[in-house]
């Protein structure tokens, strides 16, 4: 039985049905995260890199007093273009549920509704964690907490460094979320294939992956694997001009009083604005490698049940 607050599309409700990989996607890099139309042109492409690797993609967004699972391309253009659409994380759902507003799903809220839909694989850029500053702002982001509560495997590539990328793995730790980088020891930082710190594990291959999330979930270790996916070399950013661009953004931000779930999207913007749009490249490439390497586990991860 599908409960009343959730709307699953078919092509996705018979893959799930059929025990056929399937791969979430979230909605806030596409209101949020990108300016029109690269990012409906993004997102297309990045369902497409799915279905190449023989997944089926579900964008997860809200709209109608529902929790979508899976878009028409219609729904997807339209938050490619809308205004008026809310950045939704946990917090948020109930308000713009019982509205019937337009919503968003960051990580968190994507992993919340992946899971009440019963899919185990999620790709997306970069995820939300501890900020640079936390010990005053007491600012981490909910899609931590969420990772330590709900079975889905998160592929993203690395922390973005508007973070505080070792407190958020300090974090991560503490609740007991397996942090995984594919194919090297370096754990990345998005536009950066390095950090700075080395990634707690490493695995190569996406059938290693899936018998870690296999081990995990059948012991009954309840919570995500951050699965890092660094972005591919001719696509990578160098990390000292990066931290020019970000300390600037963190330096806007306080300048603006930019708070709450604005900081995020703010400093995003900053970046983006500032990099003449280079960094919005790097941003799409490795979006699609993640596509990739996610429905590449999701494969194996079926593989594995059958
Ligand atoms: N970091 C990125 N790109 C993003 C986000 C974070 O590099 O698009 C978005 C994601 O939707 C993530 C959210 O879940 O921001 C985190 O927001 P907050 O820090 O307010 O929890
Ligand atoms: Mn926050």
């Amino acid at each position: 039985m599908i409960p009343s607050y959730l709307t699953i599309e078919p092509s996705v409700q018979a893959a799930l049905l059929q025990h056929r990989p399937v791969v979430a996607l979230e909605s806030t890099i596409i209101s949020h995260g990108m300016p029109y139309p690269k990012n409906v042109e993004t997102a297309r492409a990045v369902e497409q890199a799915i279905r190449e690797q023989g997944a089926v993609p579900a964008t997860i967004a809200i709209f109608g007093g529902r929790c979508h699972v899976g878009l028409t391309d219609t729904e997807l253009a339209y938050f490619g273009k809308a205004k008026d659409v809310w950045k939704v994380s946990l917090r948020d759902m109930p308000y713009v549920i019982s509205k019937g507003l337009y919503g968003a799903t960051t990580v968190a809220a994507t992993m919340r509704i992946a899971s009440m839909a019963g899919i185990k694989i999620f790709v997306t850029g970069g995820i939300g964690g501890v900020h640079r500053g936390a010990e005053t702002s007491m600012d981490i982001s909910a899609d931590l907490t969420e990772m330590a509560a709900t079975s889905v495997a998160v592929v993203s590539a690395g922390v973005k460094s508007i973070l505080d990328i070792g407190l958020t793995l300090e974090y991560l730790e503490t609740k007991g979320i397996p942090v995984v980088t594919m194919g090297q020891d370096a754990f990345p930082s998005f536009y950066s294939r390095k950090s700075g710190y080395a990634s707690p594990l490493r695995l190569d291959s996406p059938a290693e992956i899936a018998a870690l999330l296999d081990a995990k979930w059948s012991m009954g270790l309840e919570g995500s694997v951050l699965i890092a996916n660094p972005v591919a070399a001719e696509n990578e950013m160098p990390a000292d001009e990066m931290e020019l661009h970000i300390q600037l953004a963190l330096v806007a931000a306080a300048q603006q009083s930019v708070r709450g779930k604005e900081i995020t999207p703010f400093l995003l913007k900053y970046i983006a604005d500032h990099t003449k749009g280079e960094s919005l490249e790097t941003n799409i490439a490795l979006i699609k490698q993640n596509a990739a390497a996610g429905a590449s586990i999701a494969v194996a991860l079926s593989n594995m049940a059958s």
